[in-house]
């Protein structure tokens, strides 16, 4: 792998935060990536995930090759195949009998191909997205309120801001880098941060305030808000008269319960609620920063107009800190919003039900077959597979048969459909099991184009790498089908700079003023030198939209929309007593098939687990690191259970990220049923009543290899790599007594006369342990026990592939020197350990973060886990 130029600066591939990154040769020829310094979204800081990144550009797992049913084939074949299944289709059952399913983490310029192919060309608007399951109820509730989907704020807000209300979002975790801006604007001016979310987070660990509200409940505090400004005057009596319709329709609307009945209905406590409500009420710079705890719910719409509703009351937006702010989930949510990829929008933030807009965009793209209704939103996109209505899907820069409620229903789907075409850039996925056609996809680093951020900011993410094999960039593959399709004419793009260029001038065509999106600003800009820019530069203060108005309604005022409160679609029963939360953690990205590539990202949570509060652990019999049975009407999964004091009792909660490349049976979606947003069409993520059991197992097994071991005979297996190999959790339903030969012949791949076995079986106990070397060299390491092994993983992890000499020190499982022992891992950039911190808090003298960060480095190099460390230091300093 070589760079193709000495520095490149690109965008990360992740999150919504956007940060700019530079792609450097270090003086070994390795590739290094850093923060730009100069992006306007991040300056220079990165996570740890994007501090990782250049760990996850190998090629060992990545698609090379056109694959047609099973055999590698040529572009021409594969491009041909899927030309004529669109052709006979279209032909036979009419356009809407094909689709597409596309993803916020392709780039503009796919994205824009990609929607003029179905909505201009094939004719059926059967294209959408996985921002469905993502920002989806923010889409309709920015429309109800603004006319337009439009994000008034800018990062900055949060740094201007006095209070920042944090509802529904693990920003700590999901948006880093925006927290430690915030965190940093803190130290200055003592922002006050509160946090809206049923679970105490590591973006807890940095509030002033944590609401843990019940799931669900929070449009009744946010009525109950509105009510008290309305109550206590401050309203902004003059922004309302002038820029704002329907005030007092919501406000006759309001229900007006006592705080003692909201504190019941959403399970806080009174004194928390007034607190929150004062602290709104005592500054006019106010920001509400909101996500998936918001979005992803059978309410999701309602609530994201509670929350504006009452910026639209009290006139707090669209000014320097201050305003309802959505954070944007992957890195080109936005631009996928711009370009119109969902399957109701057209292009360039403009209505397929307009007919003005229509003629638009029919004149720029001399289109065909322009459509005139709404296509199919993704979940029901996929039941309409599922009974046959579709017969040709185009699965592109997505894993749905990870990532969809209902998951197994959607494998469903994909089994019968008749031909399943899915561009990635990974030989395997969950969904690449059921495609009839594999396209191999430029991945970052290879691909070039643009993607916007949460605050409107588009930058250009640039190739640094040569792109290898039979590579392609997605935008390419569409436009050669739609060529082939006959519509050479209108596909004929050399570069993403041509698409660019198109998808600009779109946004301009009868515009003056009328819609959101007008990129002419940047239309003299070159590409390729293209630096991040913001767009709503026409509009007063600094790249903010509203402050005095003008928004996209008939007659320019925003709407306050009533909002009535409506619990989750599935309660709680006596069958299904557990509220399934699900959500992300810190270094993981989705469905791991690049984050799980870098083996430090694996040593801060390395594996599945379902949190529960140690209450409700105790009281259906399990113990910690024992596996539960989990499941609902829709599947089943097998999970370690972790106990906490950090959710409600009742609450339980699973991570998004383990499938079934990395688990035997973890893929949560699998468990949550396909109940969605009325208005949105949005599921209800967060909200999963389910049933908790304990599985009893005989014994449970932790396995460290140089190579990946065969899991077939496992009960359950959690696997991922490790700087030198591979690691594995497991556990059985019999114990193995003959240790090293049921090693050695059922799990491990390793053969030999060369390996030697050293072993220790107790089977009174339950307990064996077992070391197979060459020479000199540790090759694995493995024990079982009869309750969920305890060992210093990260010490032994360090063990194999390197020379050993203390056969009896390996098998005791901790290193003999206590210091050693770094216990979980909190800072993956360093390699800190709990223990480690814990032992520095209480020996050293350590009082504060950033002593911890000068002792043991932990905490600063991306600043990922400084909250975690603050933690700590509330815990286990000298002061606690
Ligand atoms: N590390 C990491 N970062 C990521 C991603 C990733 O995979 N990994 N993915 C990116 C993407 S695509 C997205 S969309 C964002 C998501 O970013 P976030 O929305 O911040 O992440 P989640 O963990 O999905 O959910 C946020 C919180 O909502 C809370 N919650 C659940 N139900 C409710 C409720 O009813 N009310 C309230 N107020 N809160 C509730 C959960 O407890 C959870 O802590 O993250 C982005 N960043
Ligand atoms: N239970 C539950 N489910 C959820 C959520 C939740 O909070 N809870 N969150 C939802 C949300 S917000 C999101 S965004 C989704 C995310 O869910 P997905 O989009 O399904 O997850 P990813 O793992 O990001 O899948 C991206 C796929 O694209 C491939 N890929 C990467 N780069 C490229 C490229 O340049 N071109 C092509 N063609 N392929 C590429 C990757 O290898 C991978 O297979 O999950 C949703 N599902
Ligand atoms: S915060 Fe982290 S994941 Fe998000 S864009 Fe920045 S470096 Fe990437
Ligand atoms: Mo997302």
């Amino acid at each position: 792998m070589t760079l193709l130029a000495t520095s490149v600066k690109t965008t990360c591939p992740y999150c919504g935060v956007g940060c700019g990154l530079v792609a450097q040769s270090d003086p070994q020829g390795n590739i290094e990536i850093t923060g730009d310094v100069d992006h306007p979204a991040n300056f220079g800081r990165v996570c740890s995930k994007g501090a990782a990144l250049a760990e996850t550009l190998s090629l060992d797992d990545r698609q090379l090759q056109p694959v047609v049913d099973g055999k590698s084939t040529s572009w021409e074949i594969a491009l041909r195949r899927i030309a004529d299944k669109f052709n006979e289709s279209i032909e036979t059952y009419g356009p809407e009998s094909v689709g597409m399913y596309v993803s916020g983490q392709l780039l503009t310029e796919d994205y824009y191909v990609a929607n003029k192919f179905m909505k201009g060309f094939v004719g059926s608007a059967n294209i959408d997205t996985n921002s469905r399951l993502c920002m989806a109820s923010t889409v309709a509730g920015h429309k109800r309120a603004f006319g337009s989907d439009t994000v008034p704020g800018r990062y900055e807000d949060l740094e201007l801001a006095d209070v920042v209300v944090l509802v529904g979002s693990n920003l700590a975790w999901c948006h880093p880098v925006l927290h430690q801006r915030l965190l940093a604007a803190r130290e200055e001016r003592g922002t006050e941060i509160v946090v809206i979310d049923p679970r105490h987070t590591s973006t807890c660990d940095e509030a002033d305030l944590h609401l843990p509200i019940k799931p669900g409940t929070d449009v009744v505090l946010w009525n109950a808000l509105l009510g008290y400004l309305v109550e206590n005057g401050f309203v902004d009596e003059c922004y309302v008269a002038s820029h704002v319709n329907g005030f007092d329709t919501t406000i006759a609307a309001l229900d007006q319960p006592s705080i003692d009945d909201v504190a019941k209905m959403t399970g806080l406590s009174a004194t928390d609620i007034r607190c929150f409500f004062a602290m709104f009420s005592a500054t006019n710079n106010v920001v509400t920063v909101f996500s998936q705890g918001v979005n992803q719910s059978t309410a999701g719409t309602d609530k994201v107009n509670a929350i504006i509703n009452c910026h639209l009351a009290t006139g707090r937006l669209g000014k320097p800190g201050m305003g309802p702010f959505s954070v944007t989930g992957q890195p080109n949510a936005m631009g996928g919003r711009e370009v119109g990829g969902m399957a109701n929008m057209l292009a360039a933030h403009m209505e397929i039900r307009n007919e003005t807009h229509r003629e638009i965009v029919q004149e720029h793209w001399d289109a065909s077959n322009l459509v005139t209704d709404d296509g199919l939103k993704a979940v029901d996109m996929f039941q309409a597979v599922r009974d046959g209505r579709i017969k040709v899907l185009w699965i592109m820069a997505t894993n749905p048969a990870a990532s969809m409620p209902e998951a197994l229903s959607v494998r469903e789907a994909l089994e019968i459909c008749p031909c399943v075409i899915v561009s990635d850039v990974v030989t395997e996925n969950d969904t690449l099991a059921y495609a009839d056609v594999q396209l191999p996809s430029q991945a970052w680093g290879e691909k070039d184009g643009t993607v916007t951020n949460s605050e409107r900011c588009v930058s250009r993410q640039r190739t640094f790498l040569d792109p290898p094999g039979e590579t392609r960039p997605d935008w390419w593959q569409i436009a050669e089908v739609a060529k082939l399709m006959g519509h050479e004419r209108s596909f004929q793009y050399d570069s993403p700079a041509d698409i660019w260029a198109e998808h600009i001038e779109l946004t301009t065509l009868r515009n003056d003023g009328q819609r959101d999106l007008d990129l002419s600003f940047l239309r003299d800009a070159d590409y390729e030198s293209l630096s991040p820019q913001v767009w709503g530069s026409t509009c007063e203060s600094g790249n903010r939209f509203f402050g005095n108005g003008g928004f996209y309604t008939a007659n320019q005022k925003a709407n306050m929309v009533p909002t009535l409160y409506c619990p989750p679609a599935d309660q709680p029963t006596q069958d299904r007593p557990f509220q399934l939360i699900t959500g992300r953690v810190r270094d993981q990205w989705h469905t791991m098939t690049r984050t799980a590539k870098a083996p430090r990202l694996l040593t801060h949570v390395g594996g599945p687990t379902l949190t529960m509060h140690s209450a409700d652990i105790k009281a259906i019999g399990l113990a910690d690191g024992q596996i539960a049975r989990v499941s609902t009407d829709h599947g089943t999964v097998h999970l370690p259970v972790e106990s906490s004091t950090r959710l409600r009792e009742g609450n339980v909660f699973a991570n998004i990220h383990w499938n079934d490349q990395y688990s035997s049976q973890a893929c949560i979606d699998t468990l949550v049923p396909a109940n969605l947003d009325p208005i949105s069409g949005q599921p209800e993520f967060k909200a999963v009543p389910v049933t908790v059991e304990p599985i009893k197992n005989r014994c449970f097994g932790y396995f460290l290899s140089t190579e990946k071991p065969n899991l077939d005979d496992l009960f359950y297996w959690s696997a991922n790599r490790t700087d030198a190999g591979w690691q594995v959790d497991f556990a059985l339903t019999f114990f193995p007594s003959d240790f090293s030969d049921w090693l050695a012949s059922t799990f491990s791949r390793l053969q030999g006369d060369d390996i030697e076995a050293f072993d220790y079986v107790d089977s009174s106990r339950g307990d064996a342990r077992c070391i197979r070397t060459r020479g000199d060299q540790v090759l694995e390491i493995a024990f079982i026990s009869s309750s969920p092994v305890s060992v210093s993983r990260d010490w032994l992890r360090g063990l194999i592939a390197e020379e050993f000499d203390d056969t009896f020190g390996v098998l005791a499982g901790i290193p003999a020197e206590s210091n050693k022992d770094k216990g979980k891992i909190v800072c993956a950039c360093e390699s800190v350990g709990e223990n480690e911190v814990i032992s520095a808090l209480s020996d050293t003298g350590c009082a504060t973060v950033h002593d911890l960060g000068k002792v043991l480095g932990a905490g600063t190099n991306c600043g990922s886990c400084r909250p975690e460390l603050r933690r700590l230091v509330e815990e286990f300093g000298v002061a606690a």
